[in-house]
């Protein structure tokens, strides 16, 4: 007798794709609009399905995971960051959780140094100009930014997508910092050309531009509070395309009112979709809508990471990407 397929319930649109390859290979539940699942959609959802596929977007916490019926065996996100899942507790509960590593690294670290270059270059502000068809001819002193080159970067979180930035800025010319849990080994050091700060004060005293790549996690909650943002130099810019809890927005915005840091490109927030209104009103501030690994290749290979994780558990296997407490 054939094996019944597995039930997999995806929360939101994925590329037409990766929906169709899911349809052929189980029983799938897609979504007909592309809004997040309420609540009580979700519940509904972790009472039926074998496999959740889940984003950024839905909250799997632990009141969520108590709800969850028998038959939930795997939780196989689309994406890499799984700061929205109770990993913990749907470990304890035996459900699998699996993430997309890997796929989204080159395209986040490329939107890294756009938002580096958009606050350092002031490309908004030029971009402002052309549209309100303002703009009176070149001059020698208008829309000065800084240089790239040469500017100290700090990057902290040196990962898969901290090292991608780091190659990235090195061909900019800039002088590669970081501060990590752990040191990287000697020759990925090397071949970066990057300093370890064990100190991420002392670091961030001295870089020019911050970035953020590392993953939300209770350790990394507000890392960049309103103690460490003040020892930024006044001359900094700081930058965000891993997740907005990292920095105290609401510090990060009261300095950048104040001009205690030169400017911040940010695409993700601490509050989700509510953005400190304040911000929006900053000519230094690059805002995106968490858009760094939106590329359409980087979304169907993500889909692809899903498939293989759904399947590899569906033969009896341990998804490749599985995500385990200790990892976070
Ligand atoms: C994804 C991200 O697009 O993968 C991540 O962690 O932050 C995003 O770039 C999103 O998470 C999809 O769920």
């Amino acid at each position: 007798m054939p094996k019944s397929r597995l039930k997999v319930v995806v929360t939101r649109r994925l590329p037409e794709s990766v929906e169709t390859r899911l349809s052929e290979l189980f029983d799938v539940v897609l979504r007909d609009d592309d809004t997040p699942m309420t609540r009580p959609e979700l519940s509904e959802a972790v009472k039926s399905a074998d496999v959740l596929v889940p984003t950024v977007t839905d909250t799997i916490d632990n009141a969520l995971l108590s709800q969850a019926g028998d038959q939930l065996r795997l939780i196989a996100n689309y994406g890499a960051g799984v700061d929205h899942i109770d990993v913990a507790t749907a470990r304890q509960r035996g459900i699998l959780v699996s993430n997309t590593p890997g796929v989204l690294t080159d395209d986040t670290a490329d939107m890294t140094m756009a938002l580096i270059l958009a606050v350092t270059r002031r490309i908004p502000e030029g971009l402002a100009v052309m549209q309100a068809g303002e703009w009176q001819g070149w001059a020698p002193t208008a829309l000065l930014g800084g240089r790239v080159g040469g500017r100290r970067l700090g990057i902290l979180g040196m990962g898969r997508i901290g090292q991608a930035v780091a190659r990235r800025a090195a061909a900019f010319g800039m002088q590669i910092h970081y501060h990590n849990r752990r040191q990287l080994r000697p020759e990925t050091e090397q071949a970066l050309e990057a300093t370890y700060w064990a100190s991420l004060d002392q670091m961030i005293a001295r870089m020019d531009v911050i970035s953020v790549n590392c993953p939300a996690t209770p350790s990394t909650f507000h890392l960049m509070n309103a103690r460490r943002l003040k020892l930024l130099k006044p001359t900094a810019v700081v930058v965000n395309t891993s997740r907005g809890e990292v920095i105290d927005e609401n510090a990060l915005t009261r300095m950048l009112r104040a001009g205690d840091i030169a400017g911040a490109g940010l695409d993700v927030y601490e509050h989700g979709t509510t953005v400190n209104p304040r911000l929006r009103e900053l000519r230094n501030v690059v805002l995106l809508p968490h858009m760094g690994s939106a590329t359409r290749e980087g979304r169907i290979e993500m889909g692809e990471k899903v498939l293989i994780n759904i399947k590899t558990f569906d033969d009896g296997h341990r998804p490749p990407d599985q995500v385990v407490p200790s990892m976070l």
